[in-house]
């Protein structure tokens, strides 16, 4: 059977569910796509971890910078603003992602659920304030430099990016609301995710198990279990669009 857009013209309440597919029209990375994916580039567990950062705080610094920057040169493409007027057709729309640029802000959407943090939002490895003085744009045109972060105001402790490394905790209001928010839809569609990282991973199942329709969009074909899961196969830019004509 096939995903018929009645199914979105007709829902209550939809979640829409992303990661860093939606944002690779944009130009930034994902992370485990072949060739492009950061993670083949670099091993996660020496950059995406509170160990990587006690270990060498100037490189894991520098390549999140480096992704800042990647972010700010970025603008939001056809997916980012599909979700965004989707939010205005539909009586609601949550929209939770994994990630951490602010491409679907940009695009119009508000009250975007982070479940993995933001670029923009740093605070301090030592005492958690967070980190209020503007960061420069960043200056790193390659990837893989070393720069020192800045130091905490009160107690100059190194200032880390805000955003959920392996290891840690999800941040418990936004982790709740989207769990919720998942419970209750009638619609999920999960854009531009390899649903591979916990526990962000478990919300198309939530809605899934609680009775909604579950659509994945993704270049790379979904495999689908179950009635009421439905996959498009092609770019989040195309396909999201083409969903609201
Ligand atoms: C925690 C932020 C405990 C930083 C990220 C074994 C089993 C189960 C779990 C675990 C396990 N071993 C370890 C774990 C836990 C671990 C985990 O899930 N690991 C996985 C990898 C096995 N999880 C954690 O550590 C989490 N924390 O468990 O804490 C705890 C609990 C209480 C108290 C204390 C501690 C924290 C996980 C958060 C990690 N942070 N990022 C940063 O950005 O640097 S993860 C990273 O993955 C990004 O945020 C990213 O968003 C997220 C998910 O990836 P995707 O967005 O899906 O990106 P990906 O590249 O994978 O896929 C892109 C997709 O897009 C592809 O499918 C591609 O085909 C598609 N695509 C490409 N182009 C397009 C497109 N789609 C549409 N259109 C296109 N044009
Ligand atoms: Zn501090």
């Amino acid at each position: 059977m096939e995903f018929n857009a009645d199914r979105l013209r007709e829902a209550r309440h939809v979640v829409v569910f992303t990661g860093a597919g939606v944002s690779a029209e944009s130009g930034i990375p994902t992370f485990r796509d072949a060739l492009t994916g950061l993670w083949e580039r670099f091993d996660p567990a020496e950059l995406a971890t509170a160990d990587a950062f006690r270990r060498d705080p100037a490189l894991v610094w520098g390549w999140y910078e480096w992704r800042r920057r990647k972010a700010l040169q970025a603008q939001p493409n056809p997916a980012h603003r599909a979700i965004a007027e989707l939010a205005r057709w539909v009586p609601k729309l949550t929209l939770v992602t994994q990630n951490v640029d602010d491409l679907h802000e940009r695009a119009g959407s508000r009250d975007v659920l982070h479940l993995h943090g933001s670029l923009s939002a740093p605070r301090c490895f030592a005492c958690a304030r967070p980190y209020r003085q503007a960061l420069p744009v960043p200056d790193v045109p390659e990837v893989g430099a070393r720069i020192e972060p800045p130091r905490c105001p009160h107690c100059n402790g190194k200032i880390r990016p805000g955003v959920v490394w392996f290891g840690e905790a999800l941040p418990e209001k936004a982790l709740r609301e989207a769990f919720a928010a998942a419970r209750d839809c009638d619609l999920l569609l999960s854009v531009g995710t390899s649903g591979v990282v916990q526990p962000a991973a478990q919300i198309p199942l939530i809605a899934q198990e609680n009775g909604a329709t579950v659509l994945h969009i993704n270049p790379q074909p979904v495999l689908l279990g179950g009635e009421r899961v439905f996959g498009l196969v092609g770019k989040a830019g195309e396909i999201l669009p083409d969903l609201l004509r």
